[in-house]
């Protein structure tokens, strides 16, 4: 069999003759305690650091960033990489290589040369609907960046609860932080919980992109500020909303426990609402060394459009002058004075609406980018099926062929691959309670994600096939399970024993 075990597919990859043996073998060079750990979890094996070794790692700046290039003969394994990045995806490269052959733990031969294709490589966790403590956040980033992925999008506040620390504005996290959906234990992360999750996710070269939802989606700002918040509206989608899933009518100063979208405003006539910004945005541009800063903007559907436009423009200008780039959900793209370069986020369907297309559209022609999350593909919260048990399902149902079927550079008219920062897959988690939950949700539907933004398009490489995706992935369950992901069998995909 040509195809191993890769995914994300690697952009070259040729077979050789034979295989390395890995029982006695040791290694050196940057991140060796890296492949020591990661070969130990799933073989078993305990591969030293040793500077005599035979899997040699190292760094020599060549090539595009985050790529590396690996070689394994009989004889040896070989790994140069352009950076601390890249050398850490061969390792993970590495490890999904490792078989089983009569009973000996060992590495196919095979040249591989590998770079991203997209720079922007997401995963969005909403900490606010339910709050996932410090160690689960951890969990997650592993997961991701065993799939390459290098961002990770924190959606920390919502109607139902704010997430983050915030001095100067300390009734945020003395009282809307302890809300959650239907009535769950809410928190919040500390300024030292965040600066962990930050330093964790760089030594696993991730950037933590954190996100305060605004104008809308704001609730919860309203139960410790409530002059800073209009009353809600309950739209007949909200009524419709509540009358389905329960959680009682929105009040204004009260937490709202229930998961209708829309209801909510800040009061953008106001000028408090402004300060009560400036200091927010300061103190979360201040904890976040990574470059974006995402202010939400979707789903403000009980605003006026201009009333909406003039926000998000002055916002953008906000960060803008804080140093960081913005990031809004597409809606803000209807905007005519957003701050140059602002990035939009895509959350439309595949086969979106002209109006949709137009939004999105708006932000590489303002000089900025677009990240693409296509809700009928990469929604994590989705249900796969009738049967899922929890998830959600506006976007439809999303099995794991459908999560893998689309191609960014051909997802909006008049959006072409320059046009594209990247992909992200986003978990919402109004129905997702705990790690094992959002790993049936996220595994294996992220795979399909990390494909999609990591390896080369569809058409440019014989691998990226749902069959040859398929078949790949089943290969990973062996993987998993000693990784201990609690993935979901989907009966799709045939999983190896
Ligand atoms: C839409 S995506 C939302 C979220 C919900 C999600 C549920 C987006 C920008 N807004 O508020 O949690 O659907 O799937």
């Amino acid at each position: 069999m040509s195809e191993f075990t890769l995914v994300p597919a690697p952009a070259v990859v040729t077979p050789g003759e034979g295989a390395f043996s890995l029982a006695g073998s040791a290694v050196c060079g940057p991140w060796a305690a890296l492949l020591s750990s990661e070969f130990q979890t799933v073989t078993g094996l305990s591969i030293p650091v040793a500077d005599d070794a035979r899997i040699v790692l190292s760094i020599d700046g060549e090539g595009a960033a985050e790529s590396y290039r690996l070689s394994v003969t009989p004889h040896g394994v070989r790994v140069t990489a352009a950076d601390g990045a890249g050398l850490r995806y061969a390792v993970f490269t590495l490890t999904q290589l490792a078989q089983r052959v009569d009973g000996a733990w060992v590495l196919p031969a095979v040249e591989i040369e590998d770079a991203p294709r997209f720079r922007y490589r997401g995963f969005m966790l909403d900490t606010a609907r339910h709050f996932f403590d410090v160690a689960t956040v951890k969990k997650l980033i592993d997961r991701a960046a065993r799939l390459k992925l290098n961002v990770l999008h924190l959606h920390l506040s919502d109607d139902q609860g704010w997430r983050i620390e915030i001095a100067s504005r300390p009734e945020l996290t003395v009282k809307a932080s302890a809300g959650a959906a239907f009535g769950a234990p809410g928190g919040f992360y500390t300024k030292a919980d965040y600066a962990e999750i930050v330093a964790y996710a760089a030594d696993n070269a991730m950037v933590v992109v954190p996100e305060i939802d605004l104008p809308g989606h704001t609730h919860a700002v309203g139960v410790a500020y409530p002059d800073l918040v209009e009353d809600p509206v309950l739209l007949d989608s909200v009524k419709d909303v509540i009358e389905r899933f329960g959680g009682g009518v929105p009040v204004r100063g009260e937490h709202y426990n229930g998961i209708a979208v829309g209801h909510s405003s800040l009061r953008v006539d106001h000028e408090p609402t402004y300060a009560f910004l400036a200091d927010v945005l300061a103190e979360l541009a201040e904890m976040t060394p990574g470059r974006w800063l995402h202010v939400g903007g979707d789903e403000c559907l009980s605003m006026d459009g201009d009333d909406f436009a003039a926000f998000v423009s002055r916002v953008t200008g906000m960060v803008d002058a804080l140093g960081k780039t913005p990031v809004l959900w597409h809606e803000a793209g209807a905007a005519p004075g957003l701050a140059a370069g602002t990035v939009g986020q895509f959350w439309g369907l595949r086969r979106g609406d002209d109006a949709v297309a137009a939004k999105a559209r708006a932000f590489p022609r303002g000089g900025g980018a677009l990240i693409l999350s296509p809700a009928d593909a990469i929604y994590l919260d989705m249900k796969y099926d009738a049967d899922t048990e929890r998830g959600l399902a506006w976007a439809g149902h999303v099995g794991v062929e459908q999560s893998y079927d689309w191609e960014p550079a051909e997802l909006i008219d008049g959006v072409g691959e320059p046009d594209v920062l990247g992909v992200e897959a986003p978990v919402w988690t109004e129905t997702l309670t705990t790690l094992e939950e959002l790993d049936q949700m996220l595994f294996p539907r992220i795979a399909s994600a990390a494909e999609i933004a990591w390896s080369p398009a569809r058409g440019a490489h014989p691998w990226r096939t749902w069959e040859s995706f398929a078949s790949r992935l089943g290969g990973l369950a062996p993987l998993w399970e000693a990784q201990g992901v609690g993935f979901s069998r989907r009966p799709e995909i045939a999983w190896a024993h």
